[in-house]
């Protein structure tokens, strides 16, 4: 039986990865950091949470880092732990850099540091292209981050293949575009949407601010994309791959067809808040993974439309529970939507 550690299990990409890996009979090893609050919901809706051994580690602290590998013995780590939200990196420059940059080389190190030979996976993002670049976007296309967090994710980037190339590890950078599902984080624009689209079908919202609804991303279903990250792993060389579905569309698309699949008119729920747009923002993303098809027979089924009603129907479904007054494990009753959180000066 194999071993996984996978950093950052409490979150959408961990819990699917977890599951997934459960299912290829792996023992599975999960890092979270201590909150005031638990943070297992995903895992629990899942159904997998009594079956992941959890590690308390911290990606700014290396001594946990070292800990959380000689706990697990891993055949394989997945690093996925991060700051994610890139809204939230203008605001957190430095402890983005930190977690999120400087992360990946106290993992690294703690690998070349270990006696054992273990598989490296970095979750590396199409933020690195930035603006400037023509799409479809691929593994040859420069890159131009344009926010904290996507600087930080270009040192992981580099660092793991540097990694590989100076120590000899099986390091692989998963170069994903946007991947979304029904647990999805809140903050993220999707299931901001398809979460808000269930609440004003249900009468239980009026409506939705959104900020810059021109960008375009290319996005896919996560379940599908955590299995990439297993394949790169599997190959016989490391190698770093684009996973994307090739489709590219609007913020305002998406609004538009989640909110007709609750049968709803999305310009008359949606307004645009000047606090929702980015001091920077990458403008299209459309990402063109042949090469992960070519090499790791990997190729996505859900598509845009697939995936709006995904979304809405799960949030729908949840909602429908929760009025009925059925208790589960889930984020958006407790999520603080109208809450006055201030990330410049009152005025400004
Ligand atoms: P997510 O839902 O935000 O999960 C992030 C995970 O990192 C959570 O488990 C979080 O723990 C953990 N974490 C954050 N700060 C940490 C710290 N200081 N120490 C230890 N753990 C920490 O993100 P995701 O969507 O699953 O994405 C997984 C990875 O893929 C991330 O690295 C992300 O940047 C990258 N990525 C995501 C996408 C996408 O579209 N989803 C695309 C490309 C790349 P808590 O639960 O305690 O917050
Ligand atoms: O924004 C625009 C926003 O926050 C998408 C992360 O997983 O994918 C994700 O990063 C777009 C941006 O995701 C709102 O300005 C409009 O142009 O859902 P998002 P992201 O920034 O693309 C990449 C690949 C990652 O690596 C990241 O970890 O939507 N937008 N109105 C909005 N965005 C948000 N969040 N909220 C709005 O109200």
């Amino acid at each position: 039986m194999k071993n996984a550690l996978i950093t950052g299990i409490t979150g959408q990409d961990g819990a699917y990865l977890a599951r997934l890996l459960l299912d290829k009979g792996y023992q599975v090893f999960g890092t979270y950091r201590r909150l005031s609050t638990p943070n297992f919901w995903r895992l629990q809706y899942l159904g997998i949470f009594d079956r992941i051994h959890l590690i308390p580690a911290d990606m700014v602290d290396a001594a946990s880092i070292i800990s959380a590998v000689n706990i697990s013995q891993p055949d394989e780590i997945y690093h996925l732990a991060a700051q994610s939200f890139v809204g939230a990196s203008f605001a957190q420059p430095v402890s983005a850099g930190d977690i999120t940059g400087l992360g990946v080389a106290r993992i690294l190190e703690a690998i070349r540091e270990s006696s054992r030979e273990i598989k490296f996976y970095q979750a590396s993002t199409s933020e690195l292209y930035g603006n400037g670049n023509s799409p479809p976007q691929s593994e040859t296309t420069p890159f131009n981050p344009c926010s904290p967090y996507s600087a930080a994710k270009l040192y992981g980037y580099w660092l793991t293949v540097i990694y590989r190339q100076a120590y000899g590890i099986f390091a692989c950078n998963g170069i994903l575009f946007n991947h979304e599902s029904p647990v999805r984080g809140l903050d993220f624009v999707t299931r901001k949407i398809s979460n808000s689209v269930a609440k004003i079908a249900l009468g239980l919202q009026d409506r939705v601010a959104l900020g810059n609804l021109e960008a375009r991303r290319d996005w896919g279903y996560a379940p599908e994309y955590v299995e990439s990250m297993w394949l790169m792993l599997q190959q016989p060389r490391p190698d770093d791959y684009v996973i994307a579905t090739g489709e590219t569309h609007s913020v305002r698309d998406f609004a538009q067809k989640a909110f007709a699949a609750a049968g709803l008119d999305w310009e008359e729920h949606v307004d645009v808040d000047q606090k929702f747009l980015r001091l920077l923002d990458v403008e299209c993303l459309q990402g063109d993974p042949s090469k992960a098809k070519r090499l790791l027979g990997w190729e996505p089924a859900v598509k845009f439309d697939d995936l709006v009603d995904i979304m809405v129907k799960e949030d729908m479904h949840r909602w429908q529970r929760c009025l009925a007054g059925e208790a589960f494990p889930w984020d958006a009753p407790s999520y603080p939507s109208d809450a006055r959180i201030l990330t410049r000066a009152i005025g400004e």
